[in-house]
């Protein structure tokens, strides 16, 4: 067996490690091993443990593998007991992750204001995968799990609640989820984009102030998005948040580095603009206050698996279909079951990320167990493939009819965003699989596999009916309400695809 991919790291890393002496990291992350290099002989970072007071004053160089505190798991070591916050419990990822953390011994507390359930519903939408209330949840995995999650119900925005509850929980890992997470929704009319940037920039800037004043140690765990970097044109690759040591821009004949930069953004939506202003509000928070945080950004999320997930009905995450709040793949899966076409949105030509529910949620676990150094703000790429929009659609109906008996058509849509609908697609996402040990274990046909066996339940197919009124995309990137025109439909295995090859770098 390989060695687990955080054996090495120290103190360093570690939430109980309390930094004393006369260390200044403000320089993001990037100078700490000069840091080091220039101070470690003579003896001037030390450390206490907040879990091994004991040991009193002493240079933080006990590794992971030597702590007690740190035992070997399933996704290597993990901090005996974690004390991880999720903010945004009650959603599709918040609900997933606070099982599987409670299932590794973590001490899982959570919050959410409903506001996902409750936008669902202005939809007329609902869950097709039907959610007990909170409470409920909450006792459904103590009976089947024996485990204890502390909820509170609370809007991210409530800075004065949020705090005394960090206050008293004292996380040493936060999972920020807690976003409006749809770009429609933001595209809705004015009172909806103003909603998405006040609840998810500005309660982001909140917690950052709170986390400097209580938990400085702990890591911020934020869920970004691939789309804040939008499909460029040249083809450039998209790299891990900033550009590689080797990258030079190039001008009249001049030349410059540009390693370590944050590369552009060029997001799609009001929402994908308002995870690209989170960026920099952490990138500068772990600068001023030596806060750290690893912003994910993660490619589109399909699925309904995890372990902890299909132990039991009661504990199932929600599954989305509507215009709003559905993702891609899921969508197409309900809309085979329906009988409606799979809506292709414009040419059928964007190539994405995407990554499974399972696969996404070890990545977290990945990311949890091995936090960032204080002061180190790291952007990864949280994808597992990467696919252009029409052979989804194939791969689903081939799927559905070879498997469920469906007869799936596809049809294109006249776009109601305004994205580029052909384009070149090269994304690095290397530091998941080489620095975190993360493998992909779910292939997109076996999710896809997975999700018709669940939603094709007669419960399930039931409710995909009642709400398939949903499923059109009427919210237009120009404000107008209207159905959209068919560009053309077809019988899948007709089209030949071609145009850009996708291209994902994952070797270090
Ligand atoms: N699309 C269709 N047909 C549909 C729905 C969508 O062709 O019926 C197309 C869209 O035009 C888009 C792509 O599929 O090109 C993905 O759309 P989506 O609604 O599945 O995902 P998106 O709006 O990009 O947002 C989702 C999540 C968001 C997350 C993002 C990751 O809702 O929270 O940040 O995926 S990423 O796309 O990489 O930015």
């Amino acid at each position: 067996m390989s060695e687990p991919h955080n054996a090495e790291r120290t103190c360093w890393n570690c939430p109980a490690a309390i930094f004393r002496g006369n260390v200044d990291f403000r320089a993001c992350g990037q100078s700490q091993e000069e840091i080091k290099a220039q101070l470690g002989d003579e003896g001037q970072i030390m450390i206490e443990c907040s879990r091994r007071p004991e040991l009193g004053h002493y240079e933080p160089t006990i590794t992971f593998e030597e702590c007690p505190q740190w035992e070997l798991g399933d996704y290597g070591y993990q901090l005996k007991n974690m004390r991880v916050m999720i903010l945004g419990m009650d959603g599709y990822l918040g609900w997933t992750l606070a099982l599987k953390l409670a299932r590794q011994g973590c001490e899982v507390s959570g919050i959410d204001n409903y506001l996902r359930r409750d936008s669902v519903m202005e939809k007329g939408a609902h869950s097709i995968i039907p959610i007990p209330k909170m409470t409920d949840r909450l006792h459904a995995a103590t009976e089947k799990f024996g485990v204890h999650i502390n909820f509170r119900r609370m809007d991210l925005r409530d800075r004065q609640k949020l705090a005394e509850f960090i206050d008293e929980v004292k996380p040493e890992a936060i999972v920020h989820y807690a976003e409006v997470p749809s770009a429609p929704y933001s595209m809705v009319d004015m009172d909806h984009a103003i909603y998405t940037q006040d609840n998810n920039t500005l309660g982001t800037l909140g917690l950052l102030w709170i986390m400097k004043d209580i938990v400085p140690e702990s890591s911020l765990i934020k869920l970004g998005t691939m789309g804040e970097y939008g499909a460029p044109l040249t083809g450039r690759p998209l790299f891990e948040g900033m550009f590689p040591a080797d990258a030079v821009l190039k001008w009249k004949d001049r030349e410059w580095s540009m390693g370590g930069e944050i590369t552009p953004r060029d997001p799609v939506s009001f929402y994908h603009v308002s995870k690209v202003q989170d960026t920099y509000n952490i990138y500068e928070a772990c600068k001023y206050w030596w806060l750290r945080s690893y912003d994910i950004m993660q490619g589109v999320i399909y699925g309904v698996h995890t372990d902890e997930l299909a132990h039991d009905d009661t504990l199932r995450s929600r599954f989305d279909i509507d215009e709003w709040f559905g993702t891609v793949i899921n969508r197409f899966i309900a809309q085979a079951i329906a009988g409606i076409p799979l809506t292709i949105y414009g040419a059928g030509e964007q190539i994405k990320g995407f990554i499974a529910l399972d696969d996404a949620m070890e990545c977290m676990v990945r990311l949890i167990s091995s936090p960032p150094e204080p002061g180190q703000y790291e952007v990864v790429n949280q994808v597992s493939g990467l696919y252009k929009l029409r052979d989804i659609a194939e791969t689903v109906a081939k799927v559905g009819n070879e498997k469920y008996g469906l007869d799936v058509e596809i049809q294109r849509l006249e776009n109601p965003r305004v994205e580029t609908e052909e384009h070149p697609f090269e994304a690095v996402s290397s530091k998941l699989p080489n620095e975190f040990g993360f493998e992909q274990t779910v292939p997109l046909e076996k999710e896809v596999d997975r999700m018709f066996q669940v939603l094709t339940q007669p419960e399930m197919k039931t409710r995909i009916k009642e709400k398939e009124h949903t499923i059109m995309p009427k919210t237009t990137w120009s404000g107008e309400k209207k159905d959209p025109e068919v560009i053309e439909r077809y019988k899948p295995g007709t089209k030949d695809s071609d145009g850009f090859e996708a291209v994902l770098h994952s070797e270090e």
